[in-house]
């Protein structure tokens, strides 16, 4: 004989329904991963559901409100020969004028006799949401006789901004919000030759590769042909394979197969090829970003005529949090670790004195 099981009684939802002023979540409904702690009881885990609404969803909107507060920074860095376009690029971006552009070029007035950085912050400020961004140039790279050694004062320039950080860190009195100035992103400017990369190309990305999350790009990839431009492309991707270079986004650090397919993507578009113009055209009745040719106009914008978009949409779009958590937690933090384990603490290192901080704040 069967024993009576007598009828099930739901215990009263212990938290309201939710309340109608609430916006309800984007992403449909909360479902408690899998990874309780195990047990059948009401909100111990596995599978069970929320029997009324608690609110969790609303941390988006209230991480939301504290940005459009604070707003962030985001540092990017360019580095390359000059004249390839880096400051029109960066320009290009932002849509406005975040990197000063040569408008002459006499060799002996402008090249600096070393690599020099110089780093120039703005606010910018889109739908509410302030972004200081600081562009920090390069001026000098490449352009030597002997350009041996020539990312050794880049390397430099971004370690002593972990030091810095780390410094700020490990105070007694730290700041409510330590000023970031560490390198999010390091855009490397390819010379357009249609051949391959130069040693001074591979000896940078090498050295830095491992300290800072480099995403290379063709420059002035208007003086290409539709065929040279995939043969370059996959020339350079070749190259960085053969000499281990892993530029961003690294392989080892995509979270989950998402993340992979999303990447991998990527990875198999670089390096991007793109082209730079502050200058705007009537096209079809627009008026576009592009650069005026004698057999048409070249539309930065435009993903038939160059990569500049899917840079953009990458670096902007969908990737900017990524590049600023892959530097804190990956390449500051191996800073971090390596610095208190070889020196038993904190002693200074010196500081080049080369930054030169111009501010449009
Ligand atoms: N053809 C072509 N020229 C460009 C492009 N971007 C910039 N330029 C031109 O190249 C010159 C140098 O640009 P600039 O941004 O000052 O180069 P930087 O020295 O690398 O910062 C300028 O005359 C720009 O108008 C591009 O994508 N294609
Ligand atoms: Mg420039």
């Amino acid at each position: 004989m069967s024993e009576i099981v007598p009828p099930e009684v739901r215990p009263k939802p212990a938290v309201p329904a939710k309340p109608s002023h609430v916006a309800p979540p984007s992403s449909g409904p909360f479902v408690p991963s899998p990874q309780g702690t195990g047990g059948e009881g009401q909100g111990s885990g596995r599978g069970s559901a929320l029997l009324g609404y608690i609110g969790i969803d609303t941390i988006i909107e209230q991480m939301r409100k504290k940005t459009m507060k604070t707003g962030f920074d985001f540092n990017i860095m360019v580095v390359g020969q000059s004249g390839l376009g880096k400051s029109t690029l960066v320009n290009t971006l932002f849509k406005s004028q975040v990197s000063r552009r040569s408008t002459s070029w006499s060799r002996d007035e402008k090249i600096p006799k070393t690599v020099e950085i110089k780093s120039a912050s703005h606010v910018i400020e889109e739908g509410g949401v302030k972004m200081k961004l600081t562009v920090v140039d390069t001026p000098g790279f490449g352009d030597q006789i002997n350009n041996e050694n020539c990312w050794e004062p880049i390397s430099k320039y971004i370690n002593e901004q972990y030091e810095k950080f780390l410094k700020e860190e490990v105070n007694i009195a730290r700041k409510k919000r330590i000023p970031d100035t560490r390198v999010h992103c390091c855009l490397y400017f390819i010379s357009p030759t249609g051949h391959s990369l130069r040693q001074l190309d591979i000896e940078f990305m090498k050295h830095l590769s491992r300290v800072v999350n480099i995403i290379p790009v063709i420059a002035k990839s208007d003086t290409l042909t539709l065929d040279e431009k995939i043969e370059f492309k996959q020339r350079v991707r070749k190259e960085l394979e053969a000499c281990g270079i892993e530029c961003y986004p690294q392989k080892e650090f995509d979270e989950d197969m998402e993340d992979k397919s999303d990447n991998d993507k990527i990875r198999e578009a670089m390096p991007f090829a793109v082209v730079g113009s502050d200058k705007e055209y009537q096209v079809n009745g627009k008026r576009v970003l592009g650069r005026k040719t004698a057999w048409g106009v070249v539309e930065v914008e435009n993903p038939n005529h160059c990569e500049f978009s899917l840079l953009r949409d990458f670096m902007i779009r969908s990737h900017l949090q990524d590049l600023k958590e892959v530097t804190h937690n990956i390449h500051y933090e191996t800073y971090r670790a390596k610095r208190l384990n070889d020196n038993g603490g904190l002693h200074p290192i010196s500081s080049s004195g080369q930054d030169t901080q111009e501010s449009n704040l």
